[in-house]
């Protein structure tokens, strides 16, 4: 029996030795220490013996044990460590390899242009005053002065969400409410998205940008907004920029000019960007109508104002030199990263 127990120790040894998987090596100490494994099978024999032999044997059988067990605890040791390298080296990190570029984003030339708009204003005294997108036909129209018949006002030309509410053609209800709400004098420019029920093309979104600027107050002029836009023009598109006013209609203001700029590219000598003309067409603006005014509940008789508004996207695509507004909004990254 003794020479049973040294055998059996042999093979273990010998077996654990040789396994090179924490799986494999408990399966071995299923198979020789379990329950049902063979060191029991030969200790359950140990009742045959005489009572001399029984201690004896019993001291081999647990010495074999201890054996087997020592051997397959630093058995299951050596493989943690063998793991854990292995592991480490899979792991190891080249702080030498070049790094992933980090891409950084930038302004969208529509939100730089407004950026650099508004900055010029803020540099004369204007404040910038917002509003939401969604308007009641009162603020977008009515107070405007345009007629009950306007063409602007057909279902065929805006976003209406009912009889009473639409989406903004124009940033001047955010006027509106600054005059119906706030104390006079009034200097502020109005940034903003606007809508229009308009097939896109080319020239046309039906989502688009505006800034429009309001002044009001007592005495405020012509000659004031003359010298404004004078000096907003000198400001974005060089020093050397004129302006030249020529009579038009709005129903918001009287009297109504659209502004042209000399051309920033031939300086007005003529040339593609112009169409030969030396002139672009930038801003419409005028003398807030005495309507407009009474409607915010200002008396125009003894206040006025002027007001003006320009096409954030057309100056953005006349200055960028973009032929086409759709690409503005498309947002493919191989176009906005140019700008
Ligand atoms: C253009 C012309 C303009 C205004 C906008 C305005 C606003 C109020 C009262 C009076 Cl609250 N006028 N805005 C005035 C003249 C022209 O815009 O061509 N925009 C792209």
């Amino acid at each position: 029996m003794q020479e049973k127990l040294l055998n059996l120790q042999e093979a273990a040894l010998n077996e654990i030795k040789d396994t090179s998987s924490i799986e494999a090596v408990e399966s071995l100490r299923v198979k020789y220490l379990g329950k049902k494994g063979e060191i029991t099978a030969i200790l359950k024999e140990m009742g045959k013996l005489s009572a001399e032999e029984r201690p004896v044997i019993g001291q081999v059988a647990n010495k074999v044990r201890e054996s087997i067990e020592g051997s397959i605890s630093s058995k299951k040791e050596e493989l943690k460590d063998i793991e854990k390298q292995k592991k480490l080296a899979e792991e190891v990190i080249d702080v030498t390899m070049p790094a992933k570029a980090v891409k950084v984003g930038k302004k969208h030339p529509i939100s730089q242009i407004i950026d650099e708009v508004s900055e010029i204003f803020m540099g004369m005294g204007f404040s910038i005053a917002e509003g939401p997108e969604v308007e009641t036909v009162e603020n977008n129209f009515d107070a405007l002065n345009a007629p009950i018949d306007h063409p602007s006002r057909d279902m065929s030309d805006t976003f209406y969400i009912n009889s009473e509410l639409l989406l903004r053609t124009q940033t001047s209800p955010v006027q509106v409410r600054t005059m119906k709400g706030q104390e006079l004098p009034i200097k502020i420019i109005a940034p903003g998205r606007c809508f229009r029920f308009d097939a896109p093309d080319a020239t046309h979104s039906p989502m688009f940008h505006q800034i429009e600027g309001l002044v009001v107050g007592k005495d405020v002029t012509m000659a004031q907004l003359k010298g404004t836009l004078d000096m907003f023009v000198k400001k974005l598109f060089g020093e050397n920029t004129k302006t030249k006013f020529r009579p038009h209609n709005f129903p918001f203001t009287e009297p109504s000019a659209e502004v042209d700029v000399t051309c920033f590219k031939c300086q007005g000598a003529g040339c593609p960007m112009c169409k030969q003309e030396g002139w672009i067409e930038i801003l419409g603006a005028g003398m807030v109508h005495p309507n407009v005014l009474r409607n915010c509940g200002i008396d125009p008789e003894v206040y006025s104002g002027f007001a003006f508004g320009m096409g954030v996207d057309r100056i953005t695509m006349l200055k960028y030199e973009i032929d086409d507004i759709r690409l503005l909004f498309e947002n493919d990254m191989r176009f906005l990263d140019q700008f």
